[in-house]
């Protein structure tokens, strides 16, 4: 069996892009392990991230945290990944490690921290000036550990200004993406803590202002696939931070926990538009590979997203439509699960080497020697990413 014609030139447009803190070293709060090789500086990290896409072709841009990626040139940086095949995707704010922020950044009660944090949001948008990124992605770690002890009201009329600020200084091609996040590491209440508070959010500034869905940040048990369609239905979903967990924000490899639920988001992706070139979806990771090595971890987890991408693409619509409007409730759910039951890596293999890309980039990866090689070189590196 081949991919069908109609999945060939969706794939060819699939494009990932990766963080750039995972390739630093990573942990819990009870240790971080280091790994031979980190990158001691952000131009290794992106180094890194070019193995990724040259051995794969599915990754070619990369997002930045600020300041974790800080450098005194981002237009020479920019200038490095092209380069090295690649461009400087999004760029992630930090308004979650300045001693400052204890009670809160954009949403904070306190005027003077809100100001600090909304300059901070303007110097992300002078490096995107510089890089040619296209969005400012907000996540905010603002929020209350008890009942009582923060206005959450007021709270959030601070927040909608202090956005509003934000989004005004936003460039013609440029846009913001507002990430939720039910808990952690507040956790009685979060300001931005699900999807509809980023809505009505985002949906206030204007239609640059878009949803960021990052797939761990919801409580167990929720049905992501239905918020992916609602917001691809109204127009605001902007980027995905993809990763996977068990029990938290595990940050795990995507795919890696419960690939049936990546199959289902990605079906509802697909069927919004959210892979269309024009559709303006972002798809990420958000991952810290904190016992595995970095690169193949970024790699594993580029083909996950493919390999559903492909599956999600072999569904057999026509059947699907027949079924659903008989309300042959077996035969719709039966038409779904062959899509989902179907091993696609020998096909995506043929895929691959049709256009010059090795069949297995895990295992042609791994016979680069190139994790040898940085070990070697890159003696004495300091952790990049968290806790840079
Ligand atoms: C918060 C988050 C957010 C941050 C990243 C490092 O949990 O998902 O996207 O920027 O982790
Ligand atoms: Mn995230
Ligand atoms: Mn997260």
């Amino acid at each position: 069996m081949s991919l069908p014609d109609r999945a060939l030139a969706r794939l060819d447009s699939l494009s990932i892009e990766v963080p750039s803190w995972a390739y630093g070293n990573s942990g819990t709060r009870f240790r971080v392990f280091s790994t031979p090789g980190t990158p001691r500086t952000v131009q290794e990290k992106i180094a890194d991230a070019a193995q990724v896409h040259a051995f794969t072709g599915l990754a070619p841009s990369v997002a930045l945290h600020i300041p974790w990626d800080t450098t005194d040139d981002y237009a020479a940086l920019a200038r490095f990944a092209g380069d090295l095949g690649l461009a400087l995707g999004t760029v992630n704010s930090n308004t979650f490690q300045d001693e400052a922020y204890k009670f809160g950044s954009l949403a904070s009660l306190d005027a003077g921290v809100r100001r600090k944090a909304i300059d901070h949001h303007f110097e992300c948008l002078d490096v995107m000036d510089a890089t040619g990124s296209r969005d400012l992605k907000i996540w905010l770690a603002d929020g209350t550990n008890y009942p009582g002890q923060s206005d959450m009201r007021r709270r959030q009329d601070h927040l909608a200004q202090s956005l509003r600020e934000i989004y005004d200084r936003l460039g013609a091609q440029q846009r913001m993406v507002l990430e939720y996040k039910f808990f952690e590491p507040s956790f009685y209440h979060m300001d931005v803590p699900d999807w509809g508070t980023s809505y009505a959010h985002v949906s206030a500034l204007g239609e640059r202002a878009l949803v960021c869905l990052d797939t761990g940040h919801h409580a167990p048990g929720t049905n992501i696939e239905f918020i992916v369609a609602q917001l691809l239905r109204l127009g605001k979903l902007g980027s995905f931070d993809f990763n996977s967990r068990f029990y938290a924000d595990d940050d795990l490899i995507v795919g890696a926990a419960d690939p049936f639920q990546l199959f289902r988001i990605i079906v509802e992706v697909v069927r919004g538009g959210g892979l269309d070139p024009a559709g303006g979806v972002a798809l990420m990771l958000d991952q810290c590979h904190n016992v595995e090595d970095k690169i193949p971890g970024q790699i594993r987890s580029v083909l996950n997203v493919q390999e559903m991408v492909a599956r999600a693409l072999l569904i057999d619509s026509d059947a699907l439509v027949a079924a659903q409007e008989a309300n042959d409730v077996l035969g719709a759910n039966a038409v779904f699960m062959d899509a989902f039951y179907t091993d696609v890596r020998p096909m995506l293999a043929a895929y691959r080497e049709d256009r010059g890309l090795p069949a297995d980039p895990m295992a042609a990866f791994a016979a680069s020697g190139y994790l040898g090689t940085i070990a070697d070189e890159r003696v004495g590196g300091t952790q990049a990413g968290w806790g840079a």
